[in-house]
């Protein structure tokens, strides 16, 4: 999907004065800064990060999971590339094995992980605070509050990344990511270095004895971090009476900024580590020291442990966004924010979705079926109401499996697990590694819902389509031969628009036998099946671009 801001650009164009998204923002700085590889996988909000760094011409590519992509960004940074990978929140959990290690290691190229947190769940299935994942791995951590601050922050974490020789996070927030204001781009002038190899076992090779030493190698170095943002430029005082100081940073600077016109303000940059001698400062100027911040008390936390005294907000200001409005009512020491507006339309399935003939079948049959996430998961609601459980990506092969290890056998022989194909390239491969070691005595019926795109977060390819971002054809991994090749023995490959009686005696003989079975359910989405199809036509005819 191009956006207008890649339509109204050209090479000149990029330096202009311009309306941005903070994802768009980030975009341009990374491009500006001559970044070699973006990877990520798709997840609201940080989905058009990495399809705007596409469209500009950068080098961006999909990933079966977060991750990987951090490892491949990872890779980048070690061959003194500059790498970015992308990710929604919950991506994070994916990725921190990698992230946590990788802190420890010497990283030449800027490596930066843009973590798009989702407070308010718009568009996911937890709001957890990925501030904490900077102080755990530690990590330096820079938060934008607005598109100008998306574009200035990313080429200092870019800068941080390099002269620190370690990863950064990038913590956005949705209405960071979405909102549209404008950026004044300033391309910094000096191109990145070549790329080249130079081997530092000790620096990367995580043994015991290497690993030791770098621990304390990591502390200094965000010491020496510390040090170098109390005079950094990075946080700003904006200054109004002397009664009241407020510390605050991301979005929830721009609310505060609206709702306390005279107080003081110490917006933050780096929320990680933070300056602190800053902060005491500030808070000593002040009769009275407050926090504005949306989610988890991780700035007033930080700031009781430097022993200045600040409220904590009350509970219910944790969930959700925050806005001028519940900002104010913090503010005025208010025990409840404003109200979230009434909730829009519920979305359900789409008419024709092929996903629709499935739950049909699941809900007439009784089944007790272990979801995954992805459109599909819309067949919880009515009228279907067939889905059971939905926790994490890939986890329904898992869950379906523990539910038939110790359920009573009639019910235990109902359990199916559901899981999309975007999905099952990102986690579920080794969910069917598990189903095949370690099968239920009643077996298990696995469904595969193949629409043959990332339908839920825009129709983004993956390594199971087998086309890349241009669409044009790449390698594929097919599922079936997959399920194949780890020793499943029935394998089914259906269009669910079949006829129900069919697929109702598929599933139905599926669930009485004491066997491992996969049904992939094929076709493509409703709502792009005719490019899907012209994509297919392109690759076999063995073209470059369908358009
Ligand atoms: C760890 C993690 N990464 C990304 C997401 C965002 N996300 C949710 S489901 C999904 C994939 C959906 O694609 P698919 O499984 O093919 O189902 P479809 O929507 O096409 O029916 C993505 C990218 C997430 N919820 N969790």
């Amino acid at each position: 999907m191009k956006s207008s801001f890649i339509d109204s650009m050209n090479a000149d164009q990029t330096i202009h004065r311009q309306v941005l998204s903070g994802n768009e923002a980030v975009t341009l700085a990374a491009k500006h800064a001559g970044f070699h590889l973006g990877c990520g996988y798709p997840g609201t909000p940080s989905t058009e990060i990495l399809e705007t760094f596409h469209e500009l011409g950068g080098h961006a590519e999909w990933s079966p999971n977060e991750k990987v992509a951090l490892e491949v960004a990872l890779g980048a940074s070690y061959g003194r590339g500059r790498a970015l990978a992308t990710m929604k929140h919950v991506g994070l959990n994916v990725a921190a094995d990698v992230l946590f290690t990788a802190a420890l290691t010497d990283c030449p190229g800027a490596l930066i992980v843009v973590s798009a947190d989702d407070p308010g769940m718009s568009s996911s299935q937890n709001e957890q605070d990925n501030r904490r994942y900077a102080v755990a791995a530690a990590v330096p951590m820079l938060e934008p509050s607005d598109s100008q601050d998306a574009y200035d922050l990313f080429l200092v974490a870019t800068e941080i990344s390099e002269r620190w020789r370690m990863p950064v996070l990038f913590r956005m927030t949705t209405r960071v990511c979405h909102s549209k204001s404008i950026v004044t781009p300033h391309p910094p002038n000096s191109p990145p270095a070549a790329t080249n190899y130079e081997r530092n076992i000790p620096g990367r090779v995580r043994i015991p004895a290497f690993a030791r030493p770098a621990h304390p190698l990591l502390r200094a170095k965000l010491a020496e971090i510390a040090a170098w943002a109390e005079t950094s430029g990075l946080h700003r005082i904006e200054r109004g009476t002397s009664d009241v100081g407020i510390v605050t940073s991301g979005v929830a600077y721009l609310h505060t900024r609206e709702a306390a016109p005279d107080a003081s303000i110490l917006k933050l940059a780096l929320t990680h580590p933070l300056p602190e001698k800053a902060i005491k400062d500030f808070a000593a100027s002040v009769k009275t020291c407050r926090v504005v911040e949306e989610g988890d008390p991780y700035l007033v936390e930080s700031l009781r442990f430097m022993g200045i005294p600040v409220a904590a907000a009350p509970t219910e200001f944790r969930f959700g966004e925050l806005n001028v409005e519940s900002v104010r009512k913090l503010l005025a020491g208010e025990k409840k924010p404003t109200p979230a507006g009434a909730p829009g339309r519920p979305p359900r399935l789409c008419d024709a979705c092929p996903h629709c003939n499935v739950f049909e079948v699941l809900r007439k049959l009784g089944c007790i079926v272990a979801g995954d996430i992805g459109c599909y998961t819309l067949g919880v609601l009515p009228p279907y109401e067939a889905m059971d459980t939905m926790v994490d990506m890939g986890a329904s092969i898992g869950m379906g499996l523990g539910l038939r290890h110790v359920l009573p056998r009639e019910q235990a022989k109902k359990v199916v697990s559901v899981i999309g194909d975007s999905t099952f390239i990102h986690s579920g491969l080794t969910g069917m590694a598990e189903m095949v070691y370690n099968p239920p005595s009643t077996g298990h019926v696995l469904i595969i819902l193949d629409n043959e795109t990332t339908a839920m977060t825009g129709h983004q390819e993956h390594a199971g389509t087998g086309r890349d971002m241009n669409h044009r054809k790449s390698g594929r991994i097919v599922i079936e031969d997959v399920a194949q090749a780890m020793g499943i023995r029935n394998v089914h490959i259906v269009d669910p628009f079949m006829k129900q009686d069919e697929f109702e005696r598929l599933v139905g003989d599926a669930l009485v036998r004491d066997e491992l079975t996969v049904i992939i359910a094929r076709r493509p989405c409703v709502l792009i099946a005719g490019q899907i199809r012209a994509w297919k036509q392109a690759a076999a005819e063995g073209c470059c671009n369908a358009g």
